[in-house]
């Protein structure tokens, strides 16, 4: 077995983070697989943070004058470090997040889709020319640069949502400052370092392009009150970005809030069970439960509960726990404490409101500061009480239903709107569900489970999960500013709507 401690080093080591920058300070960076502090951080201060800031700020004078082609060059030398340092950093997102292997390897793979990605839209940020109803006129729309892009991540995919955001902003010509999740600043240091290194290779990239922002609360507090920072990307909590999204608006920044999700399936009668069962599993139990995207709510039609159920309470009871680094694991760790003191509170008040629960017990492995539970299958009466919030943890609460409407008026009927899925192979039910009266969600898929998104499509959810998307699709508009533009060519001014103004002279 390895040591988690020494194996963070020599990869932060590898991938050109000097040692000096982890040897030191006030913040220990913890493994959540043994509880371990794996290095220490100086947080930049407040000053330090403004500094960075304006650092940025500057670059963008410079990089929004690159060709945006050129500007995707330096974004597939971004993606090349990341081919080669794709095991590295897969094991380090492994040993921070606690992510098993083949997950922290798919959250790089994610980074290395999303630069291909922005290499490919660095030649397609267009715009439409529109009809005129004016002779001798042109009216066209140009795609600017927007500026500075703050970006808010959490812990549960600390590199991935970062590059769905930098990668784009890199390409529109917006230079990124990054405040990472305080559980996670060494994928962050790292990915800093390959960023420079990409940066190298390319040559004439201004000095503050990127810029990360190491600490507290306080100094994304920072990165949100500064106005030198047109859009802030954001993803967190609800709770997060209530807070956030208000003081955006408050000075006219624009948000890009990816919040909770409390996403769920259901189970038609007509399901491939099998097929389910497997989607369900991922959905419910990858990732222990800690994306933004998992399945947390179960609707299923009464005709099938007592097959499915008994086979998905085997499955919960056979899933292998244990380190993520090891060959077989399923689940690895909770992130820390809270998160398991959030578990705990959920899973007594639904057994108090008399739920049958599955698993949902500590386990012991890792040792005392590890938090390693069994995922919770909770069976619960009535779709009510912590059914109806996000709770950080695998926990993921069964329901019958008998009439398709119900189910998917249930569905809808949370603050969350990011992720839903349905099973069926009846095609009335699976187009009703994708439809305007079907899931209320940001993503709505039909016969997979509700995460593992591709970056090809827009990312993001309605409602409280804060309406913003990120990824693909047109996605990258919100890094840049629209001018609308129209040009006469003619000897004549006329005037829109048939206003006449003849002056005098
Ligand atoms: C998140 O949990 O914040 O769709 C992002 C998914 C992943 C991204 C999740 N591609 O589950």
């Amino acid at each position: 077995m390895m040591h988690g401690t020494d194996d963070a080093k020599a990869i932060l080591q590898r991938l050109g983070v000097p040692a000096t920058v982890f040897a030191s300070g006030d913040l220990p960076a913890r493994s959540p697989i043994n509880g371990q502090v794996i290095g220490h951080l100086r947080a930049d201060t407040a000053e330090e943070a403004k500094v960075k800031i304006g650092r940025a700020a500057y670059a963008f004078k410079e990089w929004r004058l690159i060709p945006a082609p050129r500007r995707g060059e330096f974004v597939r030398l971004l993606g090349e470090e990341l081919r080669a340092a794709k095991t590295d950093l897969g094991m380090l997102v492994t040993l921070e997040a606690g992510k098993i292997v083949s997950e922290g390897l798919g959250e790089v793979q994610e980074m290395i889709d999303i630069c291909d990605y922005a290499v490919g839209l660095s030649r397609q940020l267009f715009g439409l020319t529109i009809a005129t109803e004016r002779p001798s006129h042109r009216m066209m729309e140009t795609w600017h640069p927007l500026g500075v892009c703050g970006v808010i991540s959490a812990f549960n995919f600390p590199v991935a949502v970062w590059s769905w955001n930098a990668a784009l902003a890199f390409v529109c010509g917006d230079p990124v400052v990054w405040k990472p999740s305080e559980k996670t600043m060494l994928t962050a240091l790292a990915v800093q370092a390959l960023v420079k290194r990409a940066a190298d290779k390319f040559g004439g990239v201004p000095d503050g392009l990127h810029e990360v922002l190491i600490g507290g609360r306080d100094l994304g507090e920072l990165l949100v009150d500064d106005h030198r920072v047109p859009v802030v990307s954001a993803t967190g909590s609800t709770a997060m970005g209530r807070h956030v999204g208000p003081k955006l608006a408050s000075r006219f920044a624009r948000a890009i809030l990816e919040l909770g999700g409390n996403n769920a399936a259901i189970v038609a009668p007509s399901a491939d069970l099998d097929l389910a069962l497997r989607g369900i599993a991922f959905a419910a139990m990858g990732t222990a439960g800690q994306r933004c995207t998992t399945l947390r709510r179960l609707f299923v039609h009464e005709s099938v509960y007592d097959t499915l159920v008994p086979r998905l309470r085997k499955v919960y009871g056979s899933v292998k726990i244990g380190d993520p680094r090891e060959n077989g694991v399923l689940v690895g760790p909770l992130i820390d404490k809270g998160a398991y003191e959030g578990m705990v509170r959920a899973l007594d008040e639904a057994r108090a409101a008399g739920a049958t629960i599955t698993g949902g017990e500590r386990q012991n492995i890792g040792g005392a500061d590890a938090y390693y539970v069994s995922p919770a299958l909770v069976e619960v009466k009535a779709h009510d009480g912590p059914v109806k919030r996000e709770t950080f943890a695998p926990i993921l609460y069964v329901m019958r239903y008998s009439k398709f409407e119900d189910a998917i008026a249930m569905q809808n009927d949370v603050g969350a709107g990011l992720s839903s899925s349905l099973f069926t192979l009846d095609m009335r039910e699976a187009e009703t569900f994708v439809s305007v009266a079907g899931s209320d969600c940001g993503i709505a898929n039909v016969n997979i489970g509700p995460s593992g998104a591709e970056i090809g499509g827009a990312f993001g959810g309605e409602k409280e999960t804060g309406g913003g998307r990120e990824a693909g699709s047109d996605a990258w508009k919100a890094y840049m500013r629209r001018a609308t533009n129209t040009i006469n060519y003619g000897t004549t001014l006329p005037l829109a709507q048939g206003v006449s103004f003849d002056i005098a002279e």
